[in-house]
């Protein structure tokens, strides 16, 4: 009889709405989830931008400044500035930070465009990776280490660092990466793995040679960057390729997530977006080894999808007047009632 009151005591609280003052970091809280947003420099230093990032997010990402061009312009030179504000203002926030990215093909500096050799090219990536790594010791947690190393085709991508080092660049890496910070997460991160194929075989295949290899990786980045209605998995499906990582025994991040589609907005395309978002956070919800989820900004006013992708975009939870879209509700809704997990 008691049990039956407390059950239905449960019950009734899990009906009831969603607390209108509860942020998504409250929210996420409640479910042993860390969530939130990619940042610029220019959004810290806007009180109103500031404040609503410290209030809405748990984590930030550096949208940019963190990577190897804007972080170090020169051989000699490194411009740590517009990351550490981002840095500061979260730590005096007590909120997380996602460090992005180490080794990329994008957004590298000239500097590294002259003739290397291999050995130069390894004292060049050790160099970066030691000195990055070790200035945000202690304050970033997790390190998107290596980003996209696996082209859409599932072929090692052709990059700089593939060229002049060769495949264990990669293991290379997360070497260094550790050995700058030993308590820090490391991170294989890429776009279009959440969708069987063969591009996210061959990451689990570079995964599992990693391991083998005893090279240090903790968990596996899933972009996200999703285009609905075309390219959204159920929540089933998410689910079975966030635990091909769980079994392996790493943890599972969603880290850059966007849901765009073809322009001009509808009510049918937004709706089709909060389902996508509620299919990732119920995925993520269902796995254990899900711990984190960041989205690749908040507003639409504001998002890499309109200069990359003209004719796309509206991706993200809040419309470009700032006004909550129903995928931010259906969010908070996911988050609050905790639904069960998917069926197998
Ligand atoms: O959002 C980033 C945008 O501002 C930059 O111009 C762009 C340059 O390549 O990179 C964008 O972020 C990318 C991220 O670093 C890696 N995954 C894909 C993201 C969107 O292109």
């Amino acid at each position: 009889m008691v049990l039956g009151a407390i059950g239905l005591a449960l019950a009734l609280s899990a009906c009831q709405p969603v607390p209108d003052d509860a942020t998504l970091a409250e929210l996420a809280a409640a479910r042993g989830r860390r969530i939130g947003t990619a940042v610029e420099p220019s959004h810290v230093a806007n009180p109103d931008t500031a404040a609503f990032i410290a209030d809405e997010f748990s984590i930030v990402t550096a949208e940019n400044v963190m990577k190897f061009g804007p972080i170090h312009p020169e051989r000699d030179r490194y411009d740590f500035a517009p990351a550490d504000a981002i840095v500061d203002a979260a730590v005096a926030n007590g909120q997380q930070v996602r460090g992005h990215a180490l080794v990329w093909h994008r957004q590298n500096p000239t500097w590294l465009d002259e003739a290397w050799t291999r050995d130069e090219a390894i004292a060049v990536l050790e160099d970066h990776i030691t000195t990055v790594v070790t200035r945000y010791r202690e304050r970033v947690v997790q390190w998107d280490v290596v980003n996209e190393a696996i082209d859409d085709t599932g072929a090692m991508r052709d990059t700089f660092w593939l060229r002049t080092i060769g495949p264990d660049y990669v293991a290379l890496a997360f070497e260094f990466a550790r050995a700058a910070d030993p308590d820090v997460a490391l991170y294989y991160n890429d776009y279009l793995i959440e969708r069987a194929g063969p591009k996210a075989d061959r990451v689990a295949q570079l995964v599992d040679d990693l391991i083998a290899a005893g090279v240090p990786i903790d968990g596996v980045g899933y972009q996200m960057h999703v285009l609905v209605p075309e390219l959204m998995p159920s929540a089933n499906a998410l689910r079975h390729e966030f635990e091909r990582y769980a079994t392996r025994g790493l943890r599972v991040a969603i880290t850059e997530m966007d849901v765009a589609h073809i322009l001009p907005s509808t009510p049918e395309k937004f709706a089709a977006q909060a389902d996508a978002y509620d299919n990732a956070i119920m995925a993520c919800l269902a796995v254990p080894a899900c711990d984190t989820i960041v989205f690749w900004g908040w507003s639409d006013a504001d998002s890499w999808i309109d200069a990359e992708f003209p004719g796309f975009g509206n991706a993200l939870l809040f419309d470009r007047s700032g006004e909550p879209k129903i995928a931010y509700e259906r969010i908070r809704g996911v988050l609050w009632w905790n639904l069960q997990p998917p069926a197998a």
